[in-house]
């Protein structure tokens, strides 16, 4: 690693996970080898010093291998002047020639808020149109959209606190126990303290957070809005509605009612429409309306839906029928996803939205900003929303697209459109951490940002709490912020208003922002709940030392920033009225049912380890071994019917594209759907990419792509042999059939399959794994009449590459192989077990690894309790360690108890 060290940086930094929402506080240290160190803040009211595992490996994804250092034009390195010229005169170009709305930003929830600010700015403030988006469409929009309708501004009233007062927790669509370990870690810590708090998870899928919960209602896919409506029928005739506070603080009851009562009066019904026994359902409902301090947090399972603005208002019309918001302990809560997605809304990064919570469609709000801005112009109507923004490009009606940190071709539904679109757009421009992404394949030009660690500035997380990343590396190349390559752009286009000399000059631009005419009752007053006042007017010194704080943010008479715990404490919305409202959510069906061609639902989502499209966490051998290989899970009972078998390949496919993976039956998902995780892409597997299956269909309200819910059919990929590479170096994968790669310590793991029976094995095996010198030291074994062929190529007695063939798909396990990666000379005895891939004494094979940390796998943790009888986690714990670091694994432990506690007692 080659990484110089800032002085300051030797105490270590503090600075803020770049990963999910839940913002941990993260203590980074930087040691005379320039290896990074990373610990949990304990100042940090986040997480109080812990990390999940995404946060504790951060050290190891941080090396420059794949980075992208320098400016390329059509793949050859240019200068920053030659780069920035050529963006801001082809972006120019094209404005000139087909007015403004030609050109879209494509930007994302992980990048700071000073990058996202500058963005839009430069978007609507001086280009004019509203052509930027950003992936938190894919994400968050049917949040804001549902909070905007509701409250009147998109406003999340509850904090992290709040969830260790709750009585209840109704989890919808959100495995918290993988998406934000933090926050479940700090759930599961009040249900320890208060075991009569109940934990209650709506989703499809029996995921590991259901594996702590005190119920899991399996809703079908897309059903949510029956389940909630119902709910509100049933708080309604129980008397567990608020009449005071409706009365006095919230419109539109009886509409909502109405609505509600079309389908969902009758439990019996709603059970049925949502496959959840009537009991159980009962028993939800009972709790719910007897529980004061009750919290529905919701993400994913609830946004990404063609329905999901109205799962998200569903929701929130029962906490207003109750009067639950605004106290202590009670609400609904939408945990956002990415880094900053909170802070992307502040800024108004939506194609609908503009700065600082103010209002694209009110002339007063686009007065406003542009006065503030000093702007030759403002965007005067909403732009194009992310799905719609890449079929205007494959139209041709947008003709450059400028893609800051995110990797649509991943991400996007229909990725196939996606590949379209770029093909054919006249102007690509990419700008990202890494060289090679499925996106900056189809780039014009390539622009090299600074990465985390390196970038200064500020996020916001779920619980609207800002918090500062800072730099403590130096930045390796040519990288630059981003919002200073957007700044650089701005200023070649001619735009003043982008003399920004770092990142505290934009945040205060922004914070000011957020203050200008907020307040009062001056006939230009646009009041907003939304306000940074008190952090207005920092210098550099101040902003360096800002400590966490959540908006909004006042001025204590001591000048001192004041931070907002809770909102709606005085039942006030952001509505004229102050009131709020009520949202009539008639339920409706996903627009593509299952039918005879595409008889399963496919459902996507997150693992545990993996962030996103892989970029970074796919850099941490110690993140790579709780999934290596990308997989179709599906009931056993449907495996049999769809004739596909358990670690057996399969092909799925749907309308929108096919894809190709290992099957399993992990039990855990329901009959009539399949289960696939979107982080695999072109550039870590052969054919796993899912966004290439997904239907583009969106939600009518917010844009939101229905990520959850696309018909697809599932058979069996025939192949004629597996295998399985474990090599020091890359190799050309591409040739296979079907492959996988992920990375190891000190090797790469290929694991692949052909159709074509092989010949020559040895030959085939050499000349895959570039082997030419005939003197290489390189043992094989092969049974002919088997199929079976392994062979190790030794260096310098240290085991280089190894090669492991079958007919059948029982290959040995590599955990054992792996090991010898990391030995620096191989003795005898692991010379003779070399080519049975297991050690030649009784061997262990530790199974499929559980505890990332400790590098504990499934077997060892089974026998461990088969061997001490154990019946508790913290027995576990205690014995082998596993779970006892950062927690990510406890819900899987608890899972193997259960299992292995069963097959004991049977
Ligand atoms: N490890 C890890 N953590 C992450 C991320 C990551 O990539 N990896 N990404 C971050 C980001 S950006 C986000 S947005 C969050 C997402 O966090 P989550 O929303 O928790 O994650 P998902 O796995 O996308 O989906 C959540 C659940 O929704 C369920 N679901 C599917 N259909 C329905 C339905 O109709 N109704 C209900 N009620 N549930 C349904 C799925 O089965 C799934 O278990 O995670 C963040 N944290
Ligand atoms: N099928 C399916 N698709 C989904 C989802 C799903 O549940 N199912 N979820 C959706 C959701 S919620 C989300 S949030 C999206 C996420 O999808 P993406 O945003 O496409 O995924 P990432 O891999 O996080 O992409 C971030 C990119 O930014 C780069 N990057 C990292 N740091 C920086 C930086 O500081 N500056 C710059 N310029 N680049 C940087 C990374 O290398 C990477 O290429 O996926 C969406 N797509
Ligand atoms: S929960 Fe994990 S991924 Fe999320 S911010 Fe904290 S350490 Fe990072
Ligand atoms: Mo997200």
């Amino acid at each position: 690693m080659n990484l110089s060290l800032p002085s300051s940086a030797k105490s270590g930094t503090l600075t803020t996970c770049p990963y999910c929402g839940v913002g941990c506080g993260v203590r980074a240290t930087l040691d005379a080898d320039g290896n990074v160190a990373v610990a949990g803040d304990e100042s940090h009211p986040a997480n109080a010093g812990k990390l999940c595992v995404k946060g504790a490996a951060l050290g190891e994804t941080v090396d420059l291998e794949g980075r992208l250092l320098y400016p390329q034009i059509h793949g050859k390195r240019v200068g920053w002047d030659q780069a920035l010229d050529a963006v801001a005169g082809g972006l120019r170009g094209i404005i000139e020639r087909h007015g403004p709305d030609a050109v879209a930003l494509y930007v994302s929830g992980q990048l700071l808020t000073e990058d996202y600010y500058v963005a839009n700015k430069l978007m609507k403030g001086y280009i004019g149109s509203a052509n930027i988006d950003t992936n938190s469409r894919l994400c968050m929009s049917s949040a804001v959209a549902g909070h905007k309708r509701a409250f009147g501004a998109d406003l999340v009233p509850l904090c992290y606190d709040d969830l260790e007062k709750a009585d209840m927790i109704v989890l919808a669509g959100s495995n918290t126990a993988w998406c934000h370990p933090i926050l479940f870690q700090r759930i599961m810590q009040a249900k320890l303290d208060r075991p009569a708090m109940k934990l209650v998870v709506v989703d499809p899928r029996r995921t590991a957070t259901c594996e702590q919960a005190d119920m899991h209602l399996p809703v079908r896919s897309g059903t949510d809005v029956w389940l909630f409506n119902g709910l509100l029928c049933y708080l309604e005739r129980n008397g567990a509605a608020d009449r005071e506070f409706i009365a006095g603080h919230t419109n539109g009851l009886e509409a909502a009612l109405a609505a509600a009562e079309i389908d969902c009066t009758d439990p019996a019904a709603v059970a049925q429409v949502c496959g959840i026994p009537l009991q159980d359902l009962l028993d939800f409902y009972q709790q719910f309306s007897v529980t004061a301090k009750v919290i529905t947090a919701f993400s994913q399972g609830v946004n990404q839906s063609s329905a999901g603005t109205d799962k998200v208002n569903s929701i929130i019309n029962c906490h207003l029928l109750t009067g639950r918001i605004g106290g202590a302990g009670m609400g609904p809560f939408s945990i956002t996803g990415q880094p900053n997605a909170m802070g992307g809304r502040e800024v108004g990064g939506l194609a609908n939205m503009l700065a600082a919570h103010m209002d694209l469609e009110q002339p007063a709000h686009r007065a406003a900003v542009q006065t503030f801005w000093d702007s030759p112009r403002i965007a005067e109507r909403p732009g194009l929303k992310a799905v719609d923004l890449f079929q205007a490009i494959e139209a041709g009606r947008v003709k450059a697209v400028w893609i800051v940190s995110t990797n649509p071709m991943v991400s996007l539904p229909d990725a196939g459109q996606v590949q379209r679109a770029l093909e054919k757009c006249e102007l690509v421009i990419c700008q990202d951490i890494v060289e090679r992404t499925d996106t900056n394949a189809f780039a014009h030009i390539l622009l090299p940002a600074q990465g985390w660690g390196e970038k200064d500035g500020t996020v916001t997380n779920s619980e609207r709490r800002i918090s500062r990343q800072r730099s403590f590396l130096a930045p390796p190349g040519e990288t630059r912020p981003d919002w200073q390559i957007l700044c650089q752009v701005a200023q070649r286009m001619g735009y003043t208003g982008f003399g920004f000399n770092a990142a505290h000059e934009v945040f205060d631009e922004h914070a000011r922002l957020s203050a200008y005419r907020n307040g009062g009752s001056g006939e230009d007053a646009i009041p907003r709940v939304f306000n940074l006042d008190g952090l207005a007017g920092m210098d550099r010194a101040q902003f360096d030392g800002l400590q966490p704080i959540q908006w909004p943010v006042s001025r204590k008479p001591s000048g001192a920033a004041a931070g907002t715990q809770r909102l709606f404490a005085d039942h006030r919305y952001a509505h004229a009225d102050g009131k709020a409202r009520f949202i009539a959510t008639p339920p409706r069906a996903p627009m593509h049912a299952a039918d005879d061609g595409y008889p399963l639902i496919l459902n996507t989502g997150r693992m545990r380890d993996q962030w996103h499209t892989m970029t970074r966490t796919g850099k941490s051998a110690r993140l790579a071994e709780h999934t290596p290989e990308p997989f179709i899970d599906l009931h056993g009972q449907d495996a049999l019917l769809y004739g596909v078998q358990a670690g057996q390949l399969a092909r799925i496919a749907t309308r929108w594209g096919a894809m190709v993976a290992r099957v399993q039956t992990s039990g855990g998902i329901a009959r009539g759907s399949l289960f696939v995780p979107i982080h695999w892409n072109g550039q870590t597997a052969s054919d796993a990419r899912v966004g290439g299956l997904v239907n583009p269909v969106v939600d009518p309200v917010s844009g939101e792509p229905e990520f959850k819910h696309t018909p697809v059919r599932i058979e069996p990929f025939h192949v004629a042999w597996h295998g399985f590479i474990l090599s020091r170096d890359a190799i050309a994968a591409d040739q296979l059939t079907y492959w996988t790669r992920i990375r190891g310590k000190q090797f790469v793991r290929y694991e692949f399959s052909g159709r074509e029976a092989i010949d020559d094995h040895r030959a085939w095996a050499r000349a895959l794994l570039d082997i030419a010198d005939p003197d290489a030291d390189w043992l094989e074994y092969e049974d002919k009449s088997a199929g079976v062929y392994r062979a190790v190529h030794v260096v310098d007695q240290r085991i280089d590459k190894c090669i492991f063939l079958s007919s059948t798909a029982a290959l040995p396990p590599r955990a054992w192989l792996a090991g010898l990666f990391e030995k620096p000379r191989l003795d005898d005895l692991d010379r003779t077990g070399l080519l049975l891939g297991q050690p030649a004494e009784p061997g262990i094979d530790t199974g499929r690894t559980i505890c990332s940390c400790y590098g504990i796998g499934s077997n060892t943790i089974c026998d461990a309790i088969r061997a001490g009888n154990l019946d508790s986690v913290t027995q576990v714990t205690a014995c082998l360690k596993a779970g006892g670091n950062c927690g990510s694994c406890v819900p899987e432990i608890k899972k193997l108890l259960t299992e292995t506690r069963l097959e004991i007692q049977a």
